[in-house]
Formats: C-alpha cells, sequence, structure tokens
C-alpha cells in the first residue's frame, strides 16, 4: 500500500525476504523520480516496531550496488573464473531453453536438477512459477530439508503436528530455557520480549556448546557438551521424577509411552549426565527444579542443535519436556519454536497434487554431481543440466570440495538466477539477473510470529532484472509450455495462495493486505496448541518413549579411533550480526572488523598447539583444509573450536570457506546435514607436519 508523503514522497510497505524468523515489515520511501532513498522498519508491526537489523538496515546499498547483474551474462572464461559477457534476454532465454531440450531429448528431464533454498522465503518467488516450470519439464528437485525440518521431525515425533505456542507468550514465562538458539543474533526481534519476561521477574537460562551473546545476557548460561543434549534431558527427567515434579494427572491423561521414558531416565542419573554433557550433576538439578516449579515455564528453540546425527533425537527429547510436567497448561508455558505450521496449515501448503519427481537431499549435491550419488552410486540418468535459483550452494553446502569439483564439470551445463555473481554464479554457463525484494511483489510468511504481509514493489526492476516468476514464465514459453497457469500472473498467484478454505485465513485477502501490509492469523481465543485441539497423533495422546542418547558416528564419542588423529570438534554457526546466511559474506562493508574468517579455540587447544591469538593457523580433515587466523578464546570449550558459516571463498588462500570441513551426513537419513559434527586437527600454519600432509593425500 502507498500513501502520499510530505515532499513527494510515496512510502511503500514491503516485507523483508530474509530466511530468517523475524519476517520484519518495512516503509521504503520513495521519491518523486521513482527512487528509493530510505529504508525504515515499520513501527506499527508487532514485532518489528521500527527497526530492522544490522543486515538490512542498508538494503538499499544492496540494491543498488555497483556489483549487481543488471543483465544476463554468458560465460566467456573458465568455470569458477567468474568472466561474462552481457548478452540479450531473448538470446539468454533460448540458449537455456534449447539446451534443456537437448537434455531432455538426449537423457530425459530427470538429468536436469532444480536446486533451490530459501534466499528469499516470499512464497511467490521463492518457486511457485519454477515448480510449474520444473513439474513440466520433469526435472529432478532436491529436498529442502537442509534447515528446520530435522527440528519438526523431532517434534513431531511427540505430538504428530509440532505446533508450538505463540512466541510473543514468552512474555508471560516465569523461566525461559533458550534451548540450543541464539535469540540475539538469528532472532533479535524476539528477545524485547524475553526481557519484558524478565522485567516481571523470569529467569532465562541458555544451554549451548558456545557461549554466544544470548548466553552472555542470560541469567545463566549452561556449556553443553555438544550434541549431548539428550542426556540432560533424561536426568531433568530422573531428577523431576525422582523429586516428585512430574504432573502425574496429565502424564496419565494426556501422554502414552510414560513408563518408558521413566525407565529410559532412571538410567541417567544425574551424575552420569554430567560425565556425558560436561554439566555438573548439581546444576542439572537445578535446571530440573527451576523448570518444573518455577511456572509458567517455556522452551525457546529454533533449529541449532538440528544439524547433527542425531539432531532429531535432540529435538524430540527437548520437545518432551513440557508434556512431563503439564508446562502447556499455562499461558506462557510450553514448546515455543518455529511457527511456519500455522501458516503452512492456514494456506493449505503441504496439500498439493503436483507430480511426483526424483528428488536429492538438498546436502548431497556433490555426491550428486560428482556421480556418486548420496548411497555410492551415480545417479541414472546422471545430472547434465543444473538450474540454481534463490540458494549458494558452492557456499551453504557441506562437503564444499565435492559441490565444487561437481559444479567445475565442464559437461554441465548450469543456469544461475541471482542478484550477484556470488561463489555458485561464477560456475554458471548462463546467470539471469533477479530483481530484489523492493522490486517484486510477494507474500512474506513467518517463521518466527503469526503475522502473514505483503510485499510492495516499490521501484521498478533495475537494468533487465526480472522476478524470477517472469524468468520461468519466460523460458515456459520459449520451451513451448502454454498452459493457462504459466500465464499467471504474480498478483493471480497471491490471490491463488490466499484462495484456500481455512478459518485462520478469516478476513484476509489481497485487498486487506493492501490496505493493512500485515495481519496476524486468524486464531481464534482459546485455540491452545497440544490441548484444545489436541495433539494430532493416532489417539490424540504426546507420544513419550523410550530415549537413548547416542552419539553421532563423527565425534569423539562416537569414532574415539577416527578422534585420536583428528580430535578437535568443529562447529560452523551463524556468527555475525552483518550476515545473513551466504547472502553478504562478499561484501566488504558487511565483513566484521578484521574482514577474515577466523578459528575460534580455547586457551588450552591453543597452548598444547603452540598457537598464539593472531597466527595463522591450518585447520584439517580428510575432506579438505583451510588457512586461517586463530583467536584464542574462551568462548568455545576445550576440544572445540568454531568458524563462523556464511563468509564467501575468495577470503581464504585456498578459495574455500567452512564447509570445505563439513559433514554431509544427513540427520537421521532427513536430508539436512551434521554441520555441527566435524572432526579436524588443528596446527600452526608453517609448522608442517606428515601428519597433516598424508591426510590431505588421502582425500
Ligand atoms: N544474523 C543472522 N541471523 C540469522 C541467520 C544468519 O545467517 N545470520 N540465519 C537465519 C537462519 S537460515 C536460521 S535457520 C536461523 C537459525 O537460528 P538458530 O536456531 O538460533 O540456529 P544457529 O544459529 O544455527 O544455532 C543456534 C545455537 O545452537 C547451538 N548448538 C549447536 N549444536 C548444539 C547442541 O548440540 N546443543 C545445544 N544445546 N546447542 C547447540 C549453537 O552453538 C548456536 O549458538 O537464524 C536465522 N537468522
Ligand atoms: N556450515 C554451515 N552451513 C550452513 C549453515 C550453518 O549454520 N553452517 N546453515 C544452513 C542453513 S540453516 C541454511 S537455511 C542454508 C542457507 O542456504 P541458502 O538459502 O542457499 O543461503 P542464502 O545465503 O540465504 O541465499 C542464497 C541466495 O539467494 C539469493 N536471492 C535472494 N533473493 C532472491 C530472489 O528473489 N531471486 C533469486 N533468484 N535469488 C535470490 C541471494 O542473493 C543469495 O545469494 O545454509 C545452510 N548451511
Ligand atoms: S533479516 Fe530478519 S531481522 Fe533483519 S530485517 Fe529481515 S526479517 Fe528483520
Ligand atoms: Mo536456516
Amino acid at each position: 500500500m502507498s500513501a502520499p508523503f510530505a515532499g513527494g514522497i510515496r512510502i511503500v510497505h514491503g516485507a523483508c525476504h530474509h530466511d530468517c524468523p523475524d519476517t520484519c515489515v518495512w516503509d521504503v520511501h520513495v521519491d518523486e523520480r521513482g527512487r528509493a532513498v530510505r529504508l525504515r522498519g515499520n513501527a506499527d508491526h508487532p514485532t518489528t516496531r521500527g527497526e530492522l537489523c544490522p543486515k538490512v538496515n542498508r538494503f538499499l546499498d544492496r540494491v543498488h550496488h555497483p556489483d549487481r547483474i543488471l543483465g544476463p551474462r554468458r560465460r566467456t572464461g573458465p568455470k569458477g573464473s567468474g568472466q561474462y559477457e552481457p548478452i540479450t534476454w531473448d538470446d539468454a532465454i533460448s540458449e537455456v531453453a534449447d539446451r534443456l531440450a537437448d537434455v531432455i531429448d538426449r537423457r530425459g528431464g530427470q538429468a536436469i536438477l532444480q536446486y533451490s533454498s530459501d534466499g528469499t522465503q516470499g512464497l511467490i518467488q521463492r518457486g511457485v512459477m519454477a515448480d510449474r516450470f520444473f513439474d513440466a519439464v520433469g526435472a529432478s528437485d532436491v529436498r529442502r530439508h537442509i534447515c528446520g525440518v530435522t527440528a519438526s521431525m523431532g517434534a513431531a515425533d511427540v505430538y504428530a503436528l509440532p505446533f508450538g505456542i505463540d512466541p510473543e507468550d514468552l512474555a508471560h514465562s516465569r523461566t525461559i530455557i533458550v534451548w540450543g538458539t541464539n535469540t540475539r543474533l538469528t532472532n533479535r526481534h524476539l528477545w524485547p520480549t524475553i526481557e519484558t519476561a524478565r522485567r516481571r521477574g523470569a529467569t532465562v537460562v541458555v544451554i549451548d556448546p558456545i557461549r554466544t551473546a544470548t548466553a552472555d545476557a542470560a541469567d545463566r548460561f549452561i556449556r553443553i557438551r555438544p550434541g549431548t543434549d539428550v542426556a540432560l534431558v533424561l536426568a531433568m527427567i530422573h531428577v523431576l521424577d525422582r523429586d516428585d515434579l512430574i504432573d502425574r494427572e496429565w502424564v496419565d491423561n494426556r501422554t502414552d509411552g510414560w513408563d518408558e521414558l521413566r525407565a529410559s531416565a532412571a538410567a541417567m542419573a544425574p551424575e552420569t549426565a554430567a560425565a556425558i554433557t560436561g554439566v555438573d550433576a548439581d546444576t542439572i538439578v537445578w535446571l530440573a527444579h527451576i523448570y518444573g516449579e518455577q511456572r509458567p515455564a517455556a522452551i525457546r528453540t529454533l533449529i541449532g542443535p538440528e544439524h547433527r546425527e542425531h539432531g532429531r533425537d535432540i529435538m524430540r527429547a527437548v520437545a518432551m519436556l513440557p508434556a512431563v510436567t503439564g508446562a502447556w497448561a499455562e499461558k506462557g508455558g510450553g514448546l515455543a519454536r518455529s511457527t511456519q505450521i500455522w501458516f503452512e496449515t492456514a494456506l493449505g501448503l503441504g496439500d498439493s497434487d503436483r507430480p511426483v519427481r526424483r528428488r536429492f537431499n538438498m546436502a548431497d549435491l556433490g555426491a550428486v554431481l560428482t556421480g556418486t550419488g548420496p548411497t555410492g552410486t551415480a545417479p541414472d540418468p546422471p545430472i547434465e543440466a543444473l538450474v540454481v535459483h534463490n540458494s549458494n550452494p558452492a557456499v551453504i553446502c557441506p562437503d564444499q570440495n565435492a559441490v565444487i569439483r561437481g559444479l567445475g564439470r565442464t559437461d554441465l551445463f548450469c543456469v544461475v538466477i541471482e542478484q550477484f555473481i556470488t561463489d555458485t554464479a561464477r560456475y554458471a554457463d548462463i546467470v539471469l539477473p533477479a530483481t530484489t525484494q523492493i522490486e517484486h511483489l510477494d507474500l512474506a510468511i513467518a517463521w518466527g510470529h503469526m503475522y502473514l504481509a505483503l510485499n510492495q514493489p516499490a521501484i521498478e526492476p533495475r537494468g533487465e532484472c526480472l522476478p524470477n516468476t517472469e524468468i520461468f514464465r519466460r523460458l515456459a514459453a520459449a520451451m513451448g509450455l502454454d498452459e493457462p497457469r504459466f500465464a499467471d500472473t504474480d498478483e493471480d498467484l497471491v490471490r491463488q495462495l490466499l484462495d484456500f478454505d481455512h478459518e485462520w485465513l478469516t478476513g484476509i485477502d489481497l485487498e486487506s493486505l493492501g490496505d493493512r501490509t500485515w495481519q496476524r492469523l486468524a486464531v481464534p481465543e482459546g485455540h491452545h496448541p497440544q490441548i484444545d485441539p489436541p495433539p494430532a497423533t493416532d489417539n490424540t495422546s504426546i507420544h513419550l518413549g523410550r530415549l537413548v542418547y547416542r552419539p553421532g558416528s563423527e565425534t569423539p564419542d562416537g569414532d574415539p579411533e577416527r578422534a585420536r588423529r583428528l580430535p578437535l570438534t568443529l562447529m560452523s554457526r551463524k556468527q555475525h550480526p552483518k550476515f545473513l546466511n551466504a547472502g553478504y559474506g562478499g561484501f566488504p562493508e558487511h565483513l566484521p572488523p578484521g574482514g577474515k574468517p577466523t578459528l575460534s579455540i580455547h586457551p588450552d587447544d591453543a597452548g598444547t598447539r603452540a598457537i598464539s591469538d593472531g597466527d595463522l593457523v591450518v585447520v584439517y580433515n580428510d575432506r579438505g583444509s583451510l588457512t586461517v587466523t586463530a583467536e584464542i578464546s574462551e568462548v568455545v570449550q576445550p576440544g572445540l573450536v568454531t568458524m563462523p558459516f556464511g563468509w564467501w571463498n575468495r577470503h581464504t588462500p585456498e578459495d574455500r570457506a567452512v564447509n570445505a570441513l563439513t559433514n554431509a551426513r544427513s540427520p537421521d537419513g532427513l536430508g539436512s546435514a551434521a554441520f555441527h559434527e566435524n572432526l579436524v586437527e588443528v596446527r600452526r600454519a608453517g609448522s608442517a607436519t606428515g601428519r597433516s600432509r598424508r591426510d590431505q593425500d588421502s582425500r
């Protein structure tokens, strides 16, 4: 909706597209000549409260960035060189259409792979038209499970449909356990709600292997050994049971499997858990008591612990806690997790009559492209054409060396739809220029709150850029796909999405969103997740059951043999306030001070390796090696090193980033990646050891 404003300035409302729980609503100030001159957080939106974030405050600089690609490009140098010449849209579209048609003729549609993610989480530009196109050509697809699905499945093991409480209800909590999420960095617009609870007397506890910014701001930080949370939950239940803090009536009436869970917990005394988790027994007893007694008690979690081989177990375990204490019964009690399922339900996003296509795990891209396949066999037919949109797999995928070997295949035809020449676009044969969020229409859902928003285009597309939707319309036309659904406009697509019969959409349509920009899902008063309605399990009972701690296979507990050779655990998390995944890691103005990625290492581990703060070090394992600067820090615990995720490859001499070291192992086969379970060794650069050389040769 745009309203005239003093001095000929119009304000156009939109919503941030980033893969971030906050889905902020913004005001773009547009001058008389149609130029965006100012961007501000919307003051009326309940969670944006007038503020965006350090990543997006300067979003207009990204829109007008000199490196933005403003027209189609054809590669002129070798793959990876990033050398391109401008071409016309007509040439670009016909070249792509011809090449894809050739692949279809020779190998069938399955030899084309659509690779996309949440580069924009707007429902329209995320992939409605792209999906229509790839469905029609019968291309292979990816399981978009790299983020959130494992966590969701863990909670679904307990509740079937993993609805949590409205995060805004945390204002009513008296105990808040922030479990493996770094709220102040990754979900910053929730922090004021947590502070409100605190002003009213709440105790905030953070459970994390790393002393994060959120841990620093909490009342108590519990530093856990990575990946051992199941043991902590079991010991908490052990104490709750021993000290009569289980809500027996709740457990008897609303759950099944308590006897099995109780037996599992009986075997995990706090002292036993202390040896596994590194959390001392007194702290475990304190945690169980405050959680059981100081109520309402809420657990806040997003996805942090899911990026592990048994991440699903962790999320299942954490999701059981509110069921054994009956925490759900009080406002401000229960599990506060992703709200995406509310939107998926309201909009019927799971209901689909789309064709079933061959699918690969996103995280397996390296293996799929290099022909080794996720199970060690080459896919049949092999992938001969790759079309990437809304993603930067050369940076975000695990086992980066395999991904880049795949992208470098000279027999692979690769198209990347992007705003910039990212590390992935460097490998494209054709790059097609995409619009940014202020140049196109979209419908924005959220996973951190309950407000739907309409993103209105504020300016004309820059240069020759086109929305993803229009690019796929043109490709469809060039390939002779002329069904009416390829003619739907973006506005048609928004209307189609909103035209779903669900009570939570009552009073929400394109017109009302146009007037108000954002609207809360119309969830009726009295709707209480996991109580009324009851869980969607087969017998409407919450499923507890047997629970066991299993170490991941690339951990010191899981593979002591490997850990003798590679004794340090590497985690690679989101760390920088001006990064959003890999979206800004190539922009000097977004880099943290120092301008280079660092390895955080505990003083004890640095000491035994004669590493001083600021030294260049080589971090390596059997998948790769990287030269970075060491930062000696007690933010990490002994045995754990961390490197930030999101840097583009150019920042190391190896032209690689942290994912060169990470593990493509998929958590319980779900298709995400065990990004935080990697065994590595570190040595000072220049201090050659025969051992490291052998490791690298063995790749
Ligand atoms: N500034 C910024 N914000 C972002 C992003 C960004 O890149 N930058 N990315 C966005 C995206 S895509 C996502 S998915 C969200 C993710 O947001 P979060 O769910 O907060 O996820 P992470 O930051 O990956 O991890 C959160 C915490 O989990 C901890 N953790 C890891 N393993 C374990 C474990 O085994 N046990 C416990 N208890 N904790 C563990 C990590 O140390 C980390 O501090 O953030 C979004 N917001
Ligand atoms: N080591 C390690 N790896 C990780 C993680 C980690 O914590 N550690 N986190 C994982 C997680 S949680 C996630 S979600 C993934 C994120 O993986 P991705 O979704 O691939 O990452 P992004 O950087 O958010 O977005 C990719 C690209 O989308 C482009 N884009 C934005 N809007 C549009 C548009 O409208 N059209 C087109 N065509 N392109 C657009 C941006 O320019 C950007 O380059 O990374 C995962 N990888
Ligand atoms: S990235 Fe997240 S916090 Fe920043 S403006 Fe977008 S939605 Fe808000
Ligand atoms: Mo994510």
